[in-house]
């Protein structure tokens, strides 16, 4: 059933759907309305006790934070310990080591983390380093600043006693190296694994916290920083209302302060699932979305989740159940 609130956000977003310029026929528009009842149900329910969520499918990342909370532990902990996870796994290629390095053939790594006070810590384009998150929280918790980037993250990593390593693999770079051959630039939705990985986390006092740790981009430029080292874009988290994070095509999310919008959508009284929705087709709103993919993950204070994203294809992982698909901007027009 649709309740009060739920009408009237699917009558303003169908009351926008119009101006968009995707080139669908008025009766798809018209049909809109149906397919945004469908979107309600794939809204989250309220899981009991402490949460794990986190994007595309992290079973072992989530289990390790899951571990944390299930012994008492802190938010912050547990999404620290879960995205250490991928960044040391060689098979993931889209996070710390292992991870698709830019043109040039250098892995670069951003992360950043949040924690329930407002605090927050983030390295972009460090290189070497295979736990950028534990980078990010050392920034945080160690010294003045928020970001720390390039040489100077990594002098600071060592400085605080993390180890130089090479983060490319023999895998990673005979891709690279075939890649090479025709250099063709052009991120296209899903063709590159998106693996990124963003966790939320609330633990048993009720606190949440989150991180967000990627190689970024495959074969991007040399010096480009993505959305997900950048608070309010990859990820934001106010505890008193919830968290958000980011996965996809990071210069559309970095243009919106798209983690930071969820939040504070969700503070004027959205669900998650809804903050999603319209974050996600804000961006649609403003640029052709036949290339591009943004998927958001979201959760509130008392434990609701939801995501969205513009294409098919992206997932969440939720404890340490089977990943979920999630609903796409498709839908709305079919
Ligand atoms: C970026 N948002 O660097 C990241 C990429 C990503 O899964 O999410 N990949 O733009």
């Amino acid at each position: 059933m649709v309740n009060r609130r739920h009408f009237l956000t699917i009558s303003s977003l169908v009351g926008f759907l119009p101006s968009l310029s995707f080139g669908h026929s008025r009766s798809t528009i018209a049909n809109a309305s149906s397919s945004l009842k469908d979107a309600e149900t794939v809204a989250g329910v309220p899981p009991i006790g402490p949460v794990v969520i986190s994007t595309w499918k992290q079973p072992k990342a989530n289990a390790a934070a899951q571990a944390v909370l299930d012994q008492g532990g802190r938010a912050l902990d547990a999404v620290e310990a879960g995205v250490r996870i991928p960044e040391a796994d060689p098979d993931d290629m889209s996070v710390g080591y292992g991870g698709r390095p830019d043109r040039d053939g250098h892995v670069t790594l951003d992360a950043c983390i949040m924690d329930e006070k407002g605090n927050a810590g983030s390295v972009t384009f460090l290189e070497h380093i295979m736990h950028a998150i534990s980078v990010a929280r050392a920034v945080m918790e160690k010294t003045p600043h928020v970001m720390l980037s390039g040489e100077g993250a990594f002098t600071f990593a060592l400085s605080q006693g993390f180890k130089k390593e090479n983060l490319l693999t023999k895998k990673a770079e005979k891709e690279w190296r075939e890649w090479l051959k025709t250099a063709k630039y052009k991120p296209i939705a899903n063709i590159e694994r998106h693996d990124t990985i963003g966790m939320l986390a609330i633990d048993g006092q009720g606190n949440i916290s989150g991180a967000c740790t990627t190689s970024g981009l495959a074969y991007k430029m040399r010096g480009r920083v993505g959305d997900s080292p950048i608070i309010g874009a990859g990820l934001f988290v106010d505890n008193e209302i919830g968290g958000a994070c980011a996965t996809g095509l990071g210069e559309l999310v970095m243009r919106t302060c798209g983690s930071f919008l969820v939040v504070e959508l969700m503070r004027q009284g959205r669900t998650p699932q809804q903050a999603c929705e319209e974050a996600a087709l804000r961006i649609i709103k403003k640029q052709e979305f036949k290339d591009i993919q943004v998927g958001f993950l979201a959760v509130n204070k008392q434990g609701e989740h939801g995501a969205f994203s513009i294409q098919p294809g992206f997932s969440y992982t939720l404890s340490q159940n089977k990943q979920t698909q999630v609903t796409d901007a498709r839908s709305y027009l079919k």
